[in-house]
């Protein structure tokens, strides 16, 4: 059997995709026409040839303007569905899938109708894959705390089909500490808590992200590495991070995937998993981010059977469904 093909064999959760970040220049396309919106961009090409970044603000302007297409449930279901679809050709058997509100509600676009087609592609996900799905609602960090809470509130309804909350968007000047009562507010309503911290923000902010908001898992967290007491921490404590290698490659959080730490994080004893992110616009679904550090770290099958254990370790399944994965 070719690597490849044991890498699509291999179940696994995805534990890091923003579901935005999974719409297609195809499908943007023909949604931009469906809804009778104006894109920027003449052609498929010209969507992919945009998709060049220097860094993670150069990507979160041009996501954003692309998920302006999405106006309806039916648009929100068809996003969702067709990454059902791929991430299950990709042996994805549980996936935890984050997504952004504000980024809707801020255009016009109600809570309401964005979850509402959101679910229904999940529910129909589990019955066509056997795929389980849980939702993540995560905060926009550039906007303020106050509008947290109001997203919150909008998800209150929605509580027994949302399992955890997440912090992303741009990361420096917006450190974890500025959510600190929205994420308490979040874990007093039993929603799981994760955070993007130390994808392009310090050592400083994992440490607020663990210390001030207590999250379960940590999204990113590369530059974690750069502290070595942190890393001992992260190790001891059996911390989740969710590691997302061509994404680091595309918004330059490394130079090369050669230089990629995931092995040096297996090393240090951490729990590392691997993601896709934002696969449409990164180059690539989560096999294909398997296969890549494979061959760009020289990783065997016992890694890669490790990083496959490690997702469901650090997913929020109950105890028996994750012993039921291993
Ligand atoms: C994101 Cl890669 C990344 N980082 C931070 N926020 C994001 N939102 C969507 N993708
Ligand atoms: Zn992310």
């Amino acid at each position: 059997m070719t690597t490849s093909d044991f890498i699509a064999g291999l179940p696994k959760a995805e534990l890091h995709l923003h579901i935005e970040g999974s719409l297609e220049p195809e499908l943007m396309f023909a949604l931009a026409k469906r809804n009778n919106v104006a894109i920027p961009f003449a052609s498929v090409e010209d969507v992919r040839a945009a998709y060049a970044f220097s860094r993670l603000q150069d990507f979160l302007d041009i996501y954003y303007a692309g998920a302006d297409v999405l106006r309806e449930a039916q648009d929100f279901h068809d996003l969702a569905a067709a990454y059902f679809d791929r991430a299950a050709a990709d042996g994805v058997v549980h996936a935890e899938i984050m997504f952004d509100p504000q980024t809707h509600t801020a255009r016009g676009v109600a809570f309401d109708t964005v979850i509402t087609g959101l679910l229904s592609a999940i529910d129909e996900a589990q019955a066509k894959h056997g795929m389980s799905v849980q939702l993540i609602l995560s905060f926009l960090r550039h906007l303020d705390e106050a509008d947290a809470f109001v997203t919150l509130e909008a998800a209150r309804p929605w509580l027994d089909r949302i399992a955890a909350v997440g912090l992303d968007s741009s990361e420096l000047g917006h450190p974890p500490e500025k959510f600190a009562r929205v994420f308490a507010a979040a874990r007093a309503l039993g929603l799981k808590l994760v955070a993007h911290a130390g994808e392009e923000g310090p050592p400083e902010y994992v440490y607020q992200a663990i210390d001030l908001l207590g999250v379960d898992r940590l999204d990113h967290g590369n530059r974690s590495l750069e502290d070595p007491v942190l890393t001992a921490r992260l190790a001891r404590s059996g911390m989740t991070l969710t590691v997302c290698p061509l994404s680091n490659l595309k918004l330059c959080v490394v130079d090369d995937l050669a230089a990629h730490p995931i092995d040096r994080m297996l090393r240090e004893g951490l729990r590392a998993t691997i993601n896709s992110d934002d696969p449409a616009y990164f180059g690539g679904y989560i096999a294909d981010n398997y296969r890549a550090v494979a061959a760009a770290r020289g990783l065997d099958r016992d890694d890669l059977a490790l990083l496959a254990r490690n997702s469901f370790l650090g997913s929020f399944l109950p105890d028996d469904a994750v012993a039921g994965h291993l």
